[in-house]
């Protein structure tokens, strides 16, 4: 399958990379590398992200500032990265052969070639090896995007995919350049004060269910409004429920600017993927997400905590 990548890539003369709709880190430096390592290959290259807003945090990944909004025209290869289905690229299909390269268990495998091993921490480490089965030479800017992907999409070493060949595999990034001080200051310390405030309204909303198994917590449109905060200032609100002890399943609910709602689940142990997936939603085993229509949202919340056996 490398090899076909390789190929399609080879014969492709307009080339766009692509990552989710409100990238994460892994979304974003998973691309980025991609996109200095085909750079250095002298092919004709674009990244797009559809989410026009990007959380300022990732501002230090090399080729941050050329993450373009605009679908490029006349693409005759896109690849998608860190994407379980296609609608979640927030593009239309077109007249472009496509390759999705991700490590979500629940990939819909919507491209022309799939390069998907949910046995990776990381869509970057996937990156990782398709680079160097390409012959590519990892550089110092493509070590640290893959590093900075690596280290948050695994909660900075911490998540239960983490095993000892995800850290010979930072070890390696390290030794390429990366810095993990740098990045964790980048990622972690630089919080707004808009930000905190918004963590206090949120906190105020949490619920238990379930003898304390469940947690509940949401934040609204008029609390962006009170705060001054950003849609991206909400990514790690479900951890507050998550880390508490009694609890097994945290489900944040975001509003969104149509009033329909975005729901993010974390468990401890239960499949949340397959909870998602079965409610048109998707992730992994410990942590996904699910868009819900206003009209819904009692709806699903009862079909989740059903699903809950706790
Ligand atoms: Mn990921």
């Amino acid at each position: 399958m490398y090899q076909e990548a390789f190929t399609l890539i080879e014969n492709s003369r307009k080339i766009v990379l692509v990552s989710h709709v409100a990238p994460d880190g892994d979304a974003l430096g998973s691309a980025l590398a991609f996109y200095l390592a085909l750079q250095k290959k002298g092919k004709n290259v674009k990244i797009f992200n559809a989410t026009k807003v990007l959380a300022d945090k990732y501002d230090f990944l090399p080729g941050f500032d050329k993450i373009t909004h605009t679908f490029p025209l006349n693409a005759d290869l896109v690849i998608a990265f860190d994407c379980g289905s296609f609608d979640r690229l927030g593009i239309t299909k077109g007249d472009f052969k496509t390759i999705n390269i991700d490590h979500h268990k629940s990939n819909t495998h919507y491209a022309d070639i799939n390069i998907i091993d949910a046995a990776h921490a990381s869509t970057s480490s996937v990156v990782f090896s398709v680079l160097q089965s390409f012959g590519i030479k990892i550089s110092r800017d493509i070590a640290s995007c893959i590093y900075t992907a690596l280290a948050e999409d695994t909660n900075f070493f911490t998540t239960k995919n983490v095993t000892e060949q995800v850290f010979m595999l930072a070890a390696t990034l390290t030794r390429m350049g990366a810095d993990p001080a740098f990045v964790a200051a980048k990622l972690q310390h630089r919080d707004s004060l808009a930000k905190v405030r918004l963590n206090a309204r949120f906190i105020d909303t949490i619920e238990l269910k379930k003898d304390g198994k469940v947690a509940i917590g949401e934040v609204t449109e008029s609390m962006f409004q009170q705060t001054g905060a950003l849609r991206y200032d909400t990514t790690e609100l479900v951890d507050i429920l998550h880390n508490m002890s009694t609890v097994e399943l945290g489900i944040f609910i975001l509003t969104l600017p149509d009033g329909n709602f975005k729901l993010s689940l974390r468990s401890k142990t239960i499949d949340v993927s397959q909870i998602a997936s079965k409610l048109g939603g998707g992730g992994h085993h410990h942590a996904a997400g699910l868009s819900v229509n206003k009209e819904k949202k009692e709806i699903i919340l009862e079909k989740i905590l059903d699903e809950v056996n706790v």
